[in-house]
């Protein structure tokens, strides 16, 4: 019998390609699409949609009624620098939502539950390089401390109640197909677009900031995959260390410039700065690659490729 399918945030920047790819392997009919407003027109175009407030649980036990639901994939959350403007709203959102989830998978109306960790849930005190799997956890922005809880959730309602729930630890993702919204690791999107558009970008994180990064591509089959593989190989109910490559601002810059020569970047930090700074420089994603067989395949000179091609088709038409 074929699953049903529902993802929660699907017009954000991971939800909207992830429900592509769901649908390209599942059937358009099997991924049931939702968030509380539209999204693009690729992804409205391609299947069912749902208007579906994560926060409201009634709104959520209806869709997944009413479409036979198995497998939830959790893509709605405030990100790390709005989160730090509205840290009521992060909390209430990234809590309440992946609540109504759980709880749904204890209730058995559900079977399957996908809920994004990120690199937020590390600190300052955190090893800076190679951060393992298992380590210092200070995290000092709301979105972190929501992440870090979520994760002891996650864990807590696996054990407890045998809820099976699979997550991974983001790093920064790069996409071009839908914007990123309001985190600290944008700055690694704007820079492709605004190379293209003006020549030129202000970096709000200084020359020097690594942080660990992934391409989507690569970011949608790992959760596919950890969706995919079989209960006992998951031996993290928490969430797994992932990534794909670390980089700094100067680093990136550099490799746009292979292909806009006269591309210049300049620096001027904000705020987004010293939550950077908090963060791991790399990321130690070996248990991911040995329990579930983890493999990333898009490095930073394939993703600037990727990234310029693709842009600059679509500014364009
Ligand atoms: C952010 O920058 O807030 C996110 C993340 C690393 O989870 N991209």
């Amino acid at each position: 019998m074929s699953k049903s399918i529902l993802i929660i945030g699907a017009c954000g920047q991971i939800g909207t390609e992830l429900t592509l790819k769901l649908r390209e392997i599942n059937g358009t009919d099997s991924v049931i699409a939702s968030d509380i407003h539209e999204g693009s027109d690729e992804l409205m175009k391609s299947g069912p949609f749902e208007f579906v407030n994560a926060m409201n649980f009634e709104n959520i036990l209806s869709i997944v009624q009413k479409y036979s639901i198995s497998d939830v994939y959790l893509m709605a959350a405030m990100l790390s620098a709005t989160g730090e403007k509205f840290p009521d709203k992060a909390w209430e959102l990234n809590m309440n939502s992946l609540f109504n989830v759980l709880n749904l998978a204890k209730a058995g109306k559900i079977k399957k539950v996908f809920w994004p960790s990120s690199i937020a849930v590390f600190g300052p005190t955190t090893p800076k390089e190679n951060t393992p799997q298992k380590t210092v956890m200070e995290p000092t922005t709301v979105y972190g401390i929501s992440k870090q809880a979520g994760e002891r959730w996650c864990e807590y309602y696996f054990d407890k109640y045998g809820v099976d729930v699979r997550s991974i630890r983001y790093p920064g993702i790069i996409s071009w197909k839908a914007n990123p919204g309001g985190g600290t690791t944008d700055y690694a999107i704007e820079i492709y677009h605004k190379a293209l558009l003006n020549g030129n970008y202000t970096s709000f994180l200084n020359k020097n900031s690594k942080l660990p990064m992934m391409y989507i591509d690569d970011a949608i089959e790992a959760t596919i995959n950890i969706m995919e593989a079989e209960k006992e190989k998951i031996k993290i109910r928490s969430s797994y260390n992932l990534t794909g490559m670390s980089f700094t601002p100067e680093e990136v810059s550099a490799e746009i410039k292979k292909t806009v020569p006269n591309f210049t970047i300049s620096y001027n930090p904000d705020f987004r700065q010293q939550i950077a700074d908090s963060w791991p420089k790399s990321i130690d994603d070996s248990e991911a690659r040995e329990d579930w067989g983890w493999n990333h395949k898009i490095d930073l000179e394939k993703m600037s490729e990727i990234m310029l091609e693709n842009l600059s088709l679509k500014y364009i038409v």
